[in-house]
C-alpha cells in the first residue's frame, strides 16, 4: 500500500490560492466577446462591480497588480516626472523598475515607518519646488496593505489626510491596494472609504480573494479612458477575456468576507512561531494575513530552508529579508498547526545538529 502524500503547506504568498469550483463553474459558463471592442459582457460587469466598490466612476481589468501600477503610472505622469513614493513601496522594489523603464519616471523614495505610512512632513518635502533644475512631481503612491511593512493597514484618515497634501500641490495620488480587502476587513470599514480621495487604486483579484488572474485599475471615466489605450500599448487587450473576469465576479461577490478567518489564521501563525526557539517574530502585531519573522543568526538559513522543503512547508525569502508566511484560503487552522509543528521539528534538528 502506498503511504499517503504528505500535504505541502505553502504559505509563499497568498497569490498560490486556486479558483474555487464556482469560479470554474462561473468562467466555464461565461458570456465573451472581444473585450478590445468593449464587447465582453462578463468583463464588463466586473470593471462595473469593481468600480462600485471602490466608489469610482470607472475601471479597468488587467493582467496583473503589476500592470496595473505600471498603467497607473504611465496615466497620471510624462516621461522625466518625478513620483513619490515609500522606501518600501512595491512598485520600488518588485516591478522590475517598470514606471521608471517604460513610464521614464524618476522614482523619489521616502522613508517608511513600520506601519506603511509616509510622514506628511517628508511627502512635503519631497515635493520639487518650480526651480529650473528640478523635474516636475506629479504622483505620491501609497500602498494598503503594505507587502513589505508585514500587511500593515492604512486607515481611511491616514490615506485622505495624504490625498489632501498631494492633491494641494496638485499631485495625483495613486493607491496599490493589491490587498485593499484585507484592509478593509481588518479595519471593519467597506474598501471604498480607504480610497474615497485617491486619483487611482489598483486591487488584485488573484491573491487572497483566489481569482487565477487579474487586477482592476479603479479611477475616474477620465482617467480609466486613457488607461485603456495604455493597458493596449503593454499588450493587456486580452479579447474573451469574460473567461477570466467571470471567476472574477466570484472572487468579489464571495471572497472578501472570508478574509477574516486568513487573518485570524496569521495571528495563530505568529503566536506559534515566537514560542519556537530560533525564531523571533519580525512585527509588533500581525494586522492581516502576512507574518515576517527572523531565525537566530547561531542557525543557518539555508539548512532551516532545506529543513523546510524536506518537511513540506514553504516560507518565502527574498535577498537578505525577513522569512515571510502569508496565509490564505488553502491552508486551514488546522494546516497552520501542522506547519508549525514542522517548523518546531526542524529547529529542533538544528539545534541538536550545533550540538
Ligand atoms: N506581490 C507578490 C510578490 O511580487 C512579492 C507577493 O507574493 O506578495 N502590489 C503589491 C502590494 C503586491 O504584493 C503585489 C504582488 C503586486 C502589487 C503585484 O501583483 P502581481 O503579482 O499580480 O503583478
Amino acid at each position: 500500500m502506498k503511504a499517503a502524500a504528505m500535504k505541502v503547506i505553502d504559505l509563499r504568498s497568498d497569490t498560490v490560492t486556486h479558483p474555487t469550483p464556482e469560479m470554474r463553474k462561473a468562467m466555464f459558463e461565461a458570456e465573451v466577446g472581444d473585450d478590445v471592442y468593449g464587447e465582453d459582457p462578463t468583463v464588463n460587469r466586473l470593471e462595473a462591480m469593481a468600480a462600485r466598490m471602490m466608489g469610482k466612476q470607472a475601471a479597468l481589468f488587467v493582467t496583473s497588480g503589476t500592470q496595473g501600477n505600471l498603467i497607473a503610472v504611465l496615466t497620471h505622469t510624462s516621461h522625466g516626472d518625478e513620483i513619490i513614493l515609500g522606501h518600501e513601496a512595491h512598485i520600488f522594489w518588485y516591478e522590475v523598475g517598470g514606471a521608471s523603464v517604460l513610464g521614464g519616471v524618476i522614482m523619489h523614495t521616502i522613508p517608511t515607518d513600520s506601519c506603511g505610512r509616509l510622514n506628511p512632513d517628508d511627502i512635503d518635502r519631497a515635493i520639487r519646488s518650480k526651480d529650473i533644475h528640478n523635474p516636475q512631481t506629479t504622483l505620491l503612491c501609497l500602498e494598503n496593505t503594505h507587502n513589505r511593512c508585514g500587511g500593515a493597514v492604512l486607515t481611511a484618515d491616514y490615506t485622505d489626510e495624504a490625498c489632501d497634501l498631494a492633491h494641494t500641490h496638485g499631485l495625483k495620488v495613486h493607491l496599490d491596494g493589491a490587498r485593499i480587502f484585507n484592509a478593509a476587513v481588518a479595519l471593519g470599514v467597506p474598501a471604498r472609504a480607504l480610497a474615497q480621495n485617491v486619483d487611482s487604486v489598483a486591487l488584485c483579484l488573484s491573491k487572497g480573494l483566489s481569482a487565477p488572474v487579474g487586477s482592476l485599475l479603479c479611477g475616474s471615466k477620465d482617467l480609466v479612458g486613457r488607461a485603456r489605450k495604455f493597458r493596449k500599448m503593454l499588450g493587456g487587450g486580452m479579447r474573451q477575456a469574460g473567461v477570466i473576469a467571470a471567476a472574477g465576479i466570484v472572487a468579489l461577490e464571495t471572497m472578501v468576507d472570508r478574509l477574516a478567518e486568513d487573518h485570524d489564521n496569521a495571528k495563530r501563525l505568529a503566536q506559534g512561531l515566537a514560542s519556537i526557539k530560533g525564531i523571533k517574530l519580525a512585527q509588533d502585531d500581525i494586522p492581516t494575513n502576512i507574518v515576517m519573522f527572523h531565525l537566530s543568526p547561531e542557525l543557518s538559513v539555508v539548512e532551516f530552508m532545506e529543513g523546510l522543503q524536506k518537511a513540506g512547508v514553504k516560507i518565502g525569502l527574498r535577498d537578505g529579508r525577513p522569512f515571510r508566511a502569508v496565509t490564505h484560503r488553502m491552508v486551514s487552522s488546522s494546516d497552520i498547526d501542522e506547519a508549525l509543528a514542522r517548523i518546531e521539528t526542524v529547529c529542533r534538528r538544528l539545534h541538536w545538529a550545533r550540538k
